[in-house]
């Protein structure tokens, strides 16, 4: 855990220096205690986004290589948590990036997840997508195979 924890901070100051937006990793899945005596109103509320990656097929799936949800929706200076996990089972490690917002969630394995927190500052829609195999010519890449999705976030 100490390790994950370095590597968190390090991708927190590398999104910083990207986007510019204030980030903070919460580090324990985005449950934090609620204050008590009505000050609640005070406190930044943060919303779990969560995305999971899939490469294997299941039911009603049109695509191997897939994020499960492939929109997700905000507001400019919501502060969220963006999840993401790969399902148990499936192939190869995989990352999420949204490149406008700084967001660099990478190596990801099977079974597992990463997060991180960050205030959006601006409203647009923007990417998110697996960056593997990205500009090879050999490989198609995990985006052009579905590993692809929307944030929408609407002004405040
Ligand atoms: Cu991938």
């Amino acid at each position: 855990m100490k390790l994950f924890r370095l590597t968190m901070a390090a991708m927190m100051i590398a999104s910083a220096m990207f986007s510019g937006c204030a980030g903070k990793d919460s580090g324990d899945g985005g449950t934090s205690p609620t204050p008590t005596g009505g000050m609640n109103e005070t406190k930044p509320m943060v919303r779990d986004l969560t995305v999971t990656a899939y490469t294997t097929p299941t039911p009603g799936a049109t695509k191997l290589y897939r994020f499960t949800p492939d929109t997700l929706s905000s507001k400019v200076n919501e502060t969220v948590n963006i999840i993401f996990r790969v399902a148990a089972n499936q192939q190869g490690n995989h990352n999420l990036v949204i490149p406008e917002l700084g967001v660099s969630l990478t190596g990801v394995a099977p079974g597992a997840m990463k997060n991180v927190t960050i205030t959006v500052a601006k409203d647009g829609s923007f990417k998110y997508y697996c960056n593997l195999n990205a500009g090879t010519a050999a490989q198609t890449s995990h985006q052009t195979l579905g590993m692809d999705g929307t944030i929408t976030v609407a002004k405040a």
